[in-house]
């Protein structure tokens, strides 16, 4: 397995729709290994191809948050909403691309989700509490949006603004 490196906002390959998955091969099992490395090592709840540079429908997710709990890593390809409950739920969100950023999203508390897993078996799921959450985070980031798109625009500007400056720090370093 190998650690990916998280692209950080703004960045073009944040912004675009990424490409449903055909080939359900061991180039792309080899990716979901390194993409659920990669969000346990951050650490993270989830992570979307997109933010490793990849444009394909594809997000790790494992929002088991207890120390001593068995982990629950989940790989979803090709996902799709489903359902949704009308019920919304706020929940302070943050994101690997935007590091160190946080706001209050509302979102619908309850999700159904049908996808792919990597031996090509349709599944099909309901979310609720965190998870409905994170799967609702990651599949935005394969749509090319981001959190701070729901936050009203003096705000997602202050947030683009540091991360310009934390980038250009990085570039420096
Ligand atoms: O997509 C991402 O950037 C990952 C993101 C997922 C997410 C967080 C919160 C709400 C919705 C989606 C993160 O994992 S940010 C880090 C985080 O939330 C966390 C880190 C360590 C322990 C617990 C949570
Ligand atoms: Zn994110």
């Amino acid at each position: 397995m190998a650690l990916k490196t998280i692209l950080i906002h703004p960045d073009p390959r944040l912004k675009a729709t990424a490409d449903p998955v055909s080939d359900f091969d061991k180039e792309l099992a080899k990716l979901a290994d390194d993409m659920l490395e990669t969000m346990y090592a951050a650490p993270g709840i989830g992570l979307a191809a997109p933010q490793v540079g990849v444009g394909k429908r594809l997000l790790v997710m494992d929002c088991v948050k207890e120390e001593n709990a068995s982990p629950e890593p989940m790989v979803l390809i090709n996902p799709e909403v489903t359902w949704s409950s009308e019920e919304l739920n706020t929940y302070e969100e943050g994101c690997l691309s935007i590091p160190d950023q946080y706001a209050d999203v509302e979102r619908p508390a309850e999700v159904e989700v049908s996808w792919t897993d990597l031996t090509g078996t349709l599944q099909k799921e309901r979310f609720d509490g965190l998870w409905a959450t994170c799967v609702q985070h990651e599949i935005d980031h394969l749509n090319g949006k981001l959190f701070i798109d729901y936050l009203k625009p003096l705000k997602r500007q202050m947030i683009t603004r540091k991360m310009v400056k934390l980038k250009r720090e990085k570039a420096r370093a």
